[in-house]
């Protein structure tokens, strides 16, 4: 968000500085908006200026934003919107650090989220999220805003946060394999499903075509019998020849 609003700013600036410190002004207004689906947070992930004010609305369902006790920076106020099903609930971000927060319903779903204020700081990022999984506070940081589905999806932000993160290898490294390492574990899973389904469904295949072919010969064979398109002798006759071709 950082290197989109030095952009923005550098577009508008050529206008000169009072045009500048106007979007200024207009930057600082914008609300960010959560959306609260069925039964996630999205964006899941977001960076923020301090002061900002983060609009977390509903948008299918009934939910909570609820910061979890000792996961927000010290100084930073605790917040709860309570279970809404309908209209938003607002809250500005005022202290630096890293919030992470939750749904009361869908907790156990892994219903969580996480917004970094400023930079990543406080006791969010010494413990992984107790509840489902939430990005990097990095890559958060990186990308301004995480989408939700960005989180199945194996290519895209996530190897871009890593490679473009400029940690170093050690730090947090635990969490990144909780929330990255899924999707390999995942796929790997699946491909061995796949081969064994493969397998099966050829096993499957190969002797239902052969069984089937020598049926509708035979199945031929007699429907031209009974409409008498061929004699009992030749009937006989086609009909052994049939049974000796199943033999070979
Ligand atoms: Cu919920």
């Amino acid at each position: 968000m950082k290197t989109t609003r030095r952009q923005f700013l550098g577009l508008l600036g050529t206008g000169g500085i009072a045009t500048a410190g106007l979007s200024q002004t207009a930057a600082a207004q914008q609300t960010p908006v959560v959306k609260m689906e069925n039964n996630y947070f999205d964006p899941i992930g977001l960076y923020i200026d301090p002061g900002t004010t983060v609009r977390f609305e509903i948008a299918a369902g009934a939910h909570s934003t609820t910061t979890y006790d000792g996961r927000i920076p010290s100084g930073g106020s605790p917040f709860d919107s309570g279970v809404i099903s309908e209209g938003s609930y607002e809250y500005t971000f005022e202290t630096t650090g890293t919030y992470d927060y939750y749904c009361i319903p869908h907790k156990s779903l892994g219903m969580v989220g996480r917004i970094v204020v400023g930079q990543p700081a406080g006791p969010a990022e010494e413990t992984p999220i107790p509840d489902g999984t939430v990005p990097d506070s990095e890559v958060i940081v990186q990308q301004g805003s995480v989408p939700y589905e960005s989180n199945s999806d194996s290519g895209g932000y996530s190897r871009g946060g890593m490679m473009g993160s400029g940690m170093g290898p050690g730090m947090m490294s635990g969490r990144r394999s909780g929330w990255f390492v899924n999707l390999p574990l995942a796929g790997g899973a699946l491909g061995v499903l796949g081969v064994v389904g493969g397998a099966l469904y050829w096993a499957l295949n190969r002797t239902g075509t052969a069984r089937e072919s020598d049926d509708s010969a035979m199945d031929v064979l007699r429907s031209r019998y009974a409409q008498g398109d061929i004699d009992e002798d030749e009937f006989q006759r086609r009909q052994q020849r049939l049974a000796n071709d199943r033999e070979e």
